[in-house]
């Protein structure tokens, strides 16, 4: 993940959590982050309002969490009490069912599939003997790093990749039939795709230049977002490592760059519109320091709204498919010598990023059946109401 830079990954290796207060995470997914943000136009850095909310309660530290379908659980990575790694952990919304996934080696980026019944995650667990390297460092990723499927309970375990190679940062496509993620070779970071049984595991971008990752799929199933950096910045020392954000169809092709000025563009997070993406931009505030912040941006008019304004690290957006709740990681709230990442969930439901009819970006439509699925969500269990029912954590 990030090399030189603050880390919190989530996937975060033990020790790395521990600086994150004063340097934000970073994980295998969003992996990388410039230490120090490009020039910020006044605009970006100006006091604004948060939606309203709330840090899920009962969770140790945390980062990188995604939804279930239906919005009732999360899945990603903590470090509990008895922990000396960081494991995949779900949770419910309202943080009242918690349950490790897996116990050994490490633990990174996860994701649940479709039919909210498996779950998809990267783990060490089967490489005790390998270096561990390091999920912040590209030069250093945990080399041990495979890929498993498993229900929720962590009960039928499988391994979908077996190499000495880095394989992680992975999603499921909407239909459930593919599973996107990154690999690693020769130092050269690349885009995969596989079957949900690993089998077919073929390559789909070849830029020796650019450096694929993070990256997810559009509620259409056929376009990809990831961010990338270029490989003659990984070595940057303090100053920035630029990283730009891309869609390209799952195949490889029609590869089309989003953002371009000078800024680090990171964790892109497709909203359930097919037209909008969450990301983290790294601003320099007066003085120098740095603030990793969310956007929300339209991906053809490029159009963008910010929606966190707090001095700590906030990251790793994920959005609910009805577009109501979105994820983050956030150090807010705590202690700076803590430099801890806890989990939050934010009401973006004014937004109207929710599911739509109709052709999305790229001119591809969401399968009726899976809109449907989406328009549907619904919290039945009230953990929503539950959560608002808690104090806020952006309350000012
Ligand atoms: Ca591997
Ligand atoms: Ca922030």
């Amino acid at each position: 993940m990030s090399k030189q830079f603050p880390r919190v990954d989530l996937i975060l290796p033990v020790a790395a959590i521990l600086f994150l207060a004063a340097q934000p995470v970073i994980s295998a997914r969003a992996s990388s982050l410039p230490q120090a943000g490009p020039a910020v136009s006044p605009a970006a850095t100006a006091p604004g309002v948060e939606l309203p909310c709330h840090r899920i309660p009962n969770l140790p530290e945390a980062a990188e969490w995604y939804f279930s379908p239906d919005g009732e659980y999360l899945i990603g990575n903590a470090k509990g009490p008895s922990d000396t790694a960081y494991h995949v952990y779900i949770s419910s919304f309202d943080g009242q069912d918690i349950r490790r996934i897996n116990d050994k080696g490490e633990d990174a980026c996860s994701y649940f599939f479709p039919d909210g019944k498996h779950v998809l995650w990267t783990s060490t667990r089967d490489w005790p003997d390998l270096p561990k390297g390091n999920w912040h460092d590209a030069n250093d990723y945990p080399q041990g790093a495979e890929i498993y499927s498993s229900d929720t309970r962590g009960g039928d375990v499988k391994r979908l990749t077996n190499n000495k190679v880095y394989d992680a940062e992975c999603v499921v496509a909407p239909n459930g039939q593919w599973i996107l993620f990154g690999r690693q070779i020769d130092g050269k970071m690349d885009l995969w795709t596989m079957d949900i049984d690993g089998s077919n595991q073929t390559q789909i971008t070849f830029t020796d230049d650019w450096q694929e990752g993070g990256a997810q799929i559009l509620p259409g199933g056929e376009t990809i977002i990831t961010r990338a950096w270029k490989r003659q910045d990984q070595g940057r020392g303090r100053g920035m490592m630029p990283m730009q954000i891309f869609t390209l169809k799952r195949d490889g092709s029609a590869r089309k760059q989003i953002t371009s000025d000078e800024a680090t563009h990171w964790a892109p997070y497709p909203a359930p519109d097919g037209r909008h993406f969450a990301y983290v931009r790294v601003l320099a505030e007066p003085g120098g320091r740095l603030n990793w912040e969310i956007y929300l941006r339209n991906i053809e008019t490029g159009e963008e709204r910010r929606l966190t304004y707090d001095p700590a690290f906030d990251g790793f957006p994920s959005i609910s498919a009805d577009g109501r709740w979105m994820t983050f990681s956030s150090g807010r709230g705590g202690k700076p010598e803590e430099r801890a990442l806890f989990q939050h969930i934010m009401d973006i439901s004014s937004l109207g990023v929710g599911p739509r009819r109709g052709q999305t970006y790229g001119g591809e439509r969401i399968p009726s059946s899976d809109h449907q699925r989406r328009s549907e969500v619904t919290r039945r269990s009230g953990a929503g109401k539950y959560l608002r029912s808690i104090p806020r954590s952006n309350e000012r």
